[in-house]
């Protein structure tokens, strides 16, 4: 059930591996490190009397009350990077702060979504997202792997199972090059739903053609959903939706925001190396979109375009990795 998709490409220099994906799947790609600004402060002279003024108090952020369980069935992942894929989830756990309705003990066997996965049958509570995490060797060393929810709640449509896998051909490497924590971040993008098989049936895209189908001349997909649509034009967009990636094949097609327009932003399918992939406001309010309580000032900042500087992108080719998607009611009986 899984079909590899892509191919990467070295560029001169430097390397940009290009890994397009699998539908369900995803990729990414992945920069580093936030380069920053920083600057000096411009001295500023004293002008006398300013009236005091009321400076409105600050909100709190909503407290952090969604949980996303990060679970490693086997030693296919080394401790350092078992840490890494943690410390994603708990980036997330800050955008993503709303309470989901613990799933109760259900009859999901082993094996259900793909070989290995879940690892064990899931007959235990889920508070709020489970993903289970595993590297094997997929025999294409230009995939870097690939993230699916595979159970969701009947409810709202929200994952609360999904699988991240990752390439034992290029894991290390990925790690070594520091573009895994980046990498992670992605991919646990998608697992919490960031994928036309969680938008589509809330009707949040537009255009989309079968996944199955050929690029047709002039594809145009686009996201609909309000919260993103306002984000995209805070950042400097002006249009009604916004725009999903339209070439690159499956696995990248579809599943990320447009990297011709979006360039570094986090689920684009190109990491841009050496500078920030900002998880930025699009992608947070796409999240609300699909159901999820969101801290939008949680966002890293960002703005349109690629914004100069990127050394090569890194392109990561997702996994075709395609799923069905089960839905799961409030009493964990299948719907
Ligand atoms: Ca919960
Ligand atoms: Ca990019
Ligand atoms: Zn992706």
């Amino acid at each position: 059930m899984t079909i590899f998709r892509a191919l990467q490409q070295l560029m001169g220099g430097a390397w940009g591996l290009r890994l397009v994906g699998s539908l369900m799947a995803m990729l990414l790609v992945i920069a580093l490190k936030a380069c920053g600004g920083g600057g000096g402060s411009t001295p500023v002279s004293v002008i006398p009397t300013a009236p005091p003024t009321l400076v409105p108090t600050p909100t709190s952020p909503p407290a952090a009350q969604f949980t996303i369980d990060v679970r490693f069935p086997d030693t296919s992942l080394s401790p350092s990077q078992q840490s890494i894929i943690r410390s994603a989830a708990l980036r997330w756990q800050q955008i993503i702060v709303g309470d989901q309705p613990n799933l109760p003990p259900t009859n999901i066997q082993a094996n259900e979504c793909d070989r290995g996965f879940p690892s064990t049958p899931l007959n235990f509570p889920i508070d709020d997202l489970l993903v289970e995490v595993r590297a094997r060797n997929l025999n294409d060393e230009r995939i870097l792997g690939g993230s699916a929810p595979c159970f969701v709640r009947a409810s709202n449509g929200l994952p609360f199972y999904s699988v991240i896998l990752f390439n034992t051909q290029n894991l290390a490497d990925l790690e070594g090059r520091g573009d895994l924590p980046i990498t992670a971040l992605h991919e646990l993008g998608h697992a919490l739903g960031f994928l036309p098989t969680v938008w589509e049936p809330k009707g949040l895209t537009a255009g989309l053609v079968g996944r199955d189908q050929p690029t047709p001349a002039g594809y145009d997909p686009r996201f609909i959903g309000l919260n993103a649509v306002n984000a995209f034009n805070t950042l400097g967009g002006n249009a009604t939706s916004v725009p999903l990636e339209n070439q690159f094949g499956a696995g990248s097609r579809d599943s990320h925001w447009r990297e011709s327009v979006l360039g570094r932003e986090l689920m684009t399918t190109r990491i841009d190396r050496e500078v920030a992939n900002p998880l930025s406001i699009l992608t947070v309010g796409s999240m609300a979109d699909i159901g999820y309580g969101v801290d939008l000032s949680a966002a890293d900042s960002f703005s349109l375009g690629r914004g100069g500087g990127a050394a090569e992108p890194l392109e990561l080719r997702e996994l075709d990795w395609v799923m069905p998607i089960q839905r799961i009611d409030a009493q964990g009986r299948r719907v």
